[in-house]
């Protein structure tokens, strides 16, 4: 009887310990389980897991299941999470600067994204850390091109398209071309389509193929105006109060999951366009006078971003064009 009581002691004790010895953290996260991004971010969580021997525990929450993206920033910035993954452009009102990677043209190239990318993280986590936020890793999306569900020679062939935006500059396209704006999350928009709630949009092969959008339209021109980002990040007071070996664990995984994201991206945009191709759509590129156009509107939306995003966005550029 003793003996039982002293064991039973024991184990209480020593699951008390192993409670009090593991943080677990929720990430709520915007895209299909099976996307990219996800599939990263959970191997980015089993790392981590890994790497701390257990210590810390992060329970990744795709398909904006948790939070909507637009939603994401401030549920890590009050608390209600310790960490999040959002499209770095998604909060550009709020933070200009953020949008440097959705300026039409400016880095069209997996290269190029990534000395963009240099260029722009020490503004981009000083912006963060200044709302209790740390960057973790980032990962692009395929380049984005122009989807519509007819053929499109000239940017006056988009007057009256209902265009589907998923950022502010999105927004603003939808804005200066004439068409009918909507803005939908990327977890709306299989439904969207079904619905007929949009007929048009700018986005990557990727989000096509999640979206399985050949059900609904038959053309993507594949424009490559821009890579935008997803970020990850954690609030700085959580990470403050990992142990030294945790941390070390964490920031080890997320310089993993960023080399390996960016690779993966890179076979995602062959291997979408593919799908896309499989599921009877035309793949192309953009006919030359829809690609002149949208140039001259890339020219309007720089400069629109250059004068919102001023001294911070002005520097970034310079340090960008120097790499
Ligand atoms: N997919 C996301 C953002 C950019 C992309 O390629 C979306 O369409 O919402």
């Amino acid at each position: 009887m003793r003996l039982k009581l002293i064991f039973a002691a024991a184990a209480m004790t020593l699951a008390a310990t192993q409670l009090q010895a593991q943080t677990k953290w929720d990430l709520p996260a915007g895209y299909p389980a099976t996307n990219f991004h996800s599939r990263n971010l959970q191997l980015f969580a089993d790392d981590v897991k890994k790497l701390s021997g257990g210590k810390l525990d992060i329970t990744v929450h795709p398909g904006a299941s948790l939070f909507k993206v637009p939603e994401i920033k401030r549920a890590v910035q009050t608390g209600q999470v310790q960490a999040g993954e959002l499209l770095m452009s998604n909060v550009e009102n709020e933070i200009p600067v953020f949008g440097i990677d959705t300026v039409p043209f400016l880095a069209t190239s997996y290269d190029d994204a990534m000395k963009l990318y240099k260029a722009s993280k020490p503004v981009i986590e000083k912006k963060l850390e200044a709302q209790g936020m740390t960057l973790l890793y980032t990962v692009p999306w395929p380049p984005q091109g122009i989807y519509a569900n007819k053929t499109l020679n000239a940017i006056g062939d988009m007057k009256g398209l209902k265009f589907r935006s998923y950022n502010p500059t999105t927004a603003r396209i939808a804005e200066l071309i004439g068409a009918q704006p909507v803005t939908i999350q990327a977890a709306e928009l299989a439904q969207a389509l079904a619905t007929n709630t949009v007929n048009s949009f700018i986005t990557s092969a990727s989000t096509g193929r999640d979206s399985k959008v050949w059900e609904s339209l038959k053309y993507f021109y594949d424009a490559q105006i821009w890579l935008p980002k997803d970020m990850v990040f954690v609030s700085t007071d959580a990470f403050k109060k990992l142990d030294a070996a945790t941390q070390k664990a964490l920031l080890d995984a997320s310089a993993a999951a960023e080399t390996r994201g960016w690779d993966m991206s890179k076979a995602e945009a062959e291997d979408a366009k593919a799908a896309l191709v499989k599921g009877g759509m035309t793949v192309a590129a953009p006919p030359p006078q829809l690609a002149a156009d949208f140039k001259k509107l890339g020219e309007t939306l720089s400069a629109e971003w250059l004068k919102k995003a001023g001294a911070d966005g002005e520097a970034a550029v310079a340090a960008y064009k120097k790499m």
